[in-house]
């Protein structure tokens, strides 16, 4: 029988009604006399910028900015400015619950939680093995979390089914970084942004997204950095950028695979570095023989001038710096793509060298960290390899186990919920995950929600996954727990713990140790604090591709941050990578990779013409469970509009605000129409940001990168109808006000 969610009605007998905090219009008072102020980070995204929290009464309470801290400099977004709202927010879970059939959740206290949880793991893993219970997982998690569910998953629930939510956003890249450098991160610190000659910034909205950095490429600007903005649309950076290559979602090899044929018939090539320092030129240059600027404007839709001058600015250059997001990693060819701009890169040779650099901007608040510290359903800490039996027996000795008896690699985030869905898994246990807004084809999940035997989720608010729970653990914020996160640079910085958790909720690593004591492997989780976990991941990291060994608290907090790898308590850190142009691949030279080009897996065809892509906004963060509640950010915007051309507008009569049908092959939504010229006129654009009917990811392919295993997010194919119908000056306000209770 199908487990629905809990009701809307049954939720507001127990939570109330839903709340915004602060409310609409009220005035935010900045406290003057807080009881402490306390040094931290942003728990948003992956720039990780620091800020001062100023603490009240055990409450936080408001904030300053940190103008010392070297990345942000005091500078904060929309988001970050208003993230203090959260541990006080009366829509935190201050208990444990417990599903009641007829009731809905019901509080309980954590020794019965505790134990439904543990009886429902033996139940289901005697029952129909180790892996029938699987684990989900999230990177707003500290290193020190992160590393936790990596070994509770493998060592106390002995599962090999534990995958994470950077699944849906780092993995392209982490591929492609270690296919060609055989490391995952930046190669430089930021700073040497600043000298560059030439920016590229391609699939990645910086001035929505990541704010903060907006200021750093614009001083590059000031010192006469030339900025090519690669873009289905005309984001803010566009408007400010020397050249927008404005090209059609899902074509990003083609483009660069024709500036590499450019810049290999111009001979803007550096043959030293070719020659000297890495491999597979030849056959990448292969790969891109055909790739003739015709072709290229053809497949792109980018004219071939345009093309050209991208190629000649950055082939001739001195210095540059390359930077990428989700825009090229989304896509079913996501490791295809980034290989294929690391190919520009290595072609010139600027990398490991003062204002040369290459990075992917990474999302999450600890993105960079959480996918070095072994919760990849393929991974060990340190970005072991869970098949490399030296790497597997490292590990193993490490947490005290037998190699044997370490799991082997799992299935990746979405293949878990079709694991699901085929009956082959029966229990879940998440923690900082919301897989029902965040994955693609999400009618799968909810029907895979609905058909688990037993699902447990650790969060400090009720998200609508969370809503299919038997079980919902109440668990901590970032600022409730010592520990540390590793920006998007590759610095690792010290997040502080400001406040205790509220009521009766607890620290997400105290809900993890108790339940491995309750599985009977407590002494394997004994850490007196999260220090003594950091020591252990320094110690399970040593000698590895993401060395942390060397870091110590204290080293953090005197240096403000030290950048990995750092293998020894004397070196320095790196902020910038391969200086000896000695590369962390067996050859120590970078490789080049073939990138042929392929059409995204679903292409617009007579009955769905439209390309359909998603992304973000300013002011909503991820599956929006924590934005969707701070009411000043939900002001900025309340509901996901559908970006759209004027004339493909025209074409199908939609005025602004008017109800837009938007279908797919996999689901269908109503969106109010937003018609903007800044966006390629046969692609239209929605935020992801909301749940139930409001939900684009309804609407998205669930076909995976084959390696990566990342999802197409960044291009399928849709149809548009408009209903006629405007949309009403009420419908944003009852999409705010049923925003938990949309389905
Ligand atoms: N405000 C805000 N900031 C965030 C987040 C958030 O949710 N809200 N999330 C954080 C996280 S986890 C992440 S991963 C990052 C994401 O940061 P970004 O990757 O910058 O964000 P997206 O909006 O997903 O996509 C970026 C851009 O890709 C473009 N695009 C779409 N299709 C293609 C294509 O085929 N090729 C190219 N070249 N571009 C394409 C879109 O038009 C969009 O402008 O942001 C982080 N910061
Ligand atoms: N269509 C479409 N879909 C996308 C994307 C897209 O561009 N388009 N982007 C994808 C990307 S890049 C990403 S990263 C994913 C993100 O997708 P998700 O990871 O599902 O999104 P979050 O909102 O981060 O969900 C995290 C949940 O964890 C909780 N949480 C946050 N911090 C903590 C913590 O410290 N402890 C605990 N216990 N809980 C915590 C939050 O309250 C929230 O409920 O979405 C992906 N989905
Ligand atoms: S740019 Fe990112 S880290 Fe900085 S304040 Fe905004 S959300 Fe937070
Ligand atoms: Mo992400």
């Amino acid at each position: 029988m199908a487990k629905l969610p809990v009701s809307a009605d049954e939720i507001i007998k127990v939570f109330g009604p839903h709340k915004h905090y602060p409310e609409k219009g009220a005035v935010r008072v900045n406290i003057q006399n807080p009881d402490e102020i306390v040094k931290t980070h942003c728990c948003f995204c992956g720039l990780q910028c620091g800020i001062k929290l100023k603490k009240k009464n055990n409450k936080v309470v408001g904030f300053e900015p940190w103008k010392e801290f070297p990345f942000n400099e005091g500078r904060l977004c929309p988001k970050g400015v208003q993230r203090y709202m959260q541990d006080n927010h009366p829509d935190r879970l201050l208990s444990p619950y417990k599903r009641v059939e007829g009731k809905g959740f019901v509080p309980i206290e954590w020794d019965e939680a505790y134990d439904a949880v543990i009886k429902e793991i033996r139940r289901i893993q005697d029952t129909y093995g180790k892996n029938a219970f699987a684990m989900l997982s999230g990177v707003s998690l500290s290193n020190e979390k992160s590393y936790m569910v990596g070994k509770f998953a493998r060592v106390a629930l002995k599962t090999a089914n534990l995958d994470y939510n950077g699944r849906l956003c780092m993995v392209s890249a982490g591929a492609g970084n270690k296919k060609s450098f055989g490391m995952d991160r930046s190669s430089n610190s930021w700073a040497d942004l600043a000298h560059a000659e030439v920016i590229i910034v391609t699939g990645a909205n910086v001035s929505e997204c990541f704010p903060v950095l907006t200021y750093k490429i614009w001083e590059a600007r000031d010192n006469g950095a030339k900025v090519i903005v690669i873009d289905p649309r005309e984001i803010p950076l566009a408007r400010t950028a020397d050249l927008h290559l404005p090209l059609r979602p899902g074509t990003d090899s083609a483009l660069t695979n024709t500036m590499l044929k450019v810049m290999i018939d111009n001979d803007w090539l550096d043959h030293d570095f070719i020659d000297n320092h890495t491999s597979g030129f030849e056959e990448a240059a292969e790969a891109v023989k055909e790739c003739t600027l015709e072709w290229g404007e053809k497949v792109t839709g980018v004219p071939a001038d345009l093309i050209y001058k991208a190629a000649e600015m950055w082939g001739k250059a001195k210095t540059s710096f390359l930077m990428h997001a989700r825009g090229i990693e989304h896509h079913s060819k996501g490791v295809m793509n980034v290989c294929s701009c690391i190919n520009l890169v290595l072609a010139t040779g600027r990398i490991g060298k003062p204002y040369c650099g290459y990075g992917t901007i990474t999302g999450q608040g600890n993105g960079q960290g959480g996918r070095e510290h072994g919760h990849k359903c393929d991974q060990l800490p340190g970005n072991r390899d869970i098949e490399n039996p030296e790497h597997r027996k490292f590990v193993a000795d490490v947490w005290g186990i037998k190699e044997e008896d370490l799991p082997g690699k799992g299935l990746s985030a979405y293949e878990i919920i079709e694991a699901i869905n085929r009956g082959e898994i029966k229990g879940l246990l998440s923690i900082c995950f919301n897989p029902l807004v965040s994955l693609p084809n999400n009618n799968n999940v909810r029907e895979a929600l609905e058909k688990l035997e037993f699902y447990a989720g650790i969060d400090f608010f009720l998200s609508e996954t969370l809503r299919h729970a038997d079980i919902i653990l109440a668990g901590s914020l970032q600022e409730e727990e010592e520990g540390t996160t590793t920006s998007a640079e590759g610095r690792v910085i010290r997040i502080h713990a400001v406040v205790d958790p509220p009521g009766k909720a607890k620290k997400d690593s105290e809900i993890l140790m108790e339940l491995a004591r309750r599985l009977g492997e407590g002494d394997k989780f004994n850490y007196a604090n999260s220090e003594e976990t950091f020591n252990e991941l320094r110690v399970a990291s040593r000698g590895s591709a993401a060395d942390y060994y060397g870091i110590s608290y204290e080293r953090i907090e005197k240096n403000l941050g030290v950048f990995w790898p750092c293998p020894s308590e004397d070196h320095p850190g790196t902020p910038r990578l391969w200086e000896d142009k000695k590369f962390n691949t067996p050859d120590k030279r970078a490789h080049f990779n073939p990138t042929p080009y392929r059409n995204p897996m679903e292409m617009p065809d007579e009955e769905y013409p439209v390309i359909l892509t998603t992304g973000r906004v300013v002011s909503q963060y991820l599956s929006g469970s924590q934005t969707r509640r701070i009411g000043k950010l939900v002001d900025l915007y309340p509901e996901p509009l559908l970006e759209l051309h004027p004339k493909m507008a025209s074409q199908y009569g939609i005025q602004q605000n008017d109800l837009v049908k938007v279908s797919t092959r996999r689901g269908t939504g109503l969106f109010p129409a937003n018609i903007v010229e800044t966006i390629r006129e046969d692609t239209v654009f929605l935020p992801y940001h909301w749940g139930g009917v409001n939900s684009a990811n309804q609407l998205t392919n669930d076909a995976l990168d084959p390696v990566s295993k990342i999802p197409e997010f960044k291009a399928c194919a849709c149809k548009l109808e408009n209903t006629g119908r405007q949309k009403s000056k009420d419908s944003a306000e009852l999409a705010i006000l049923s925003r938990d209770i949309q389905y």
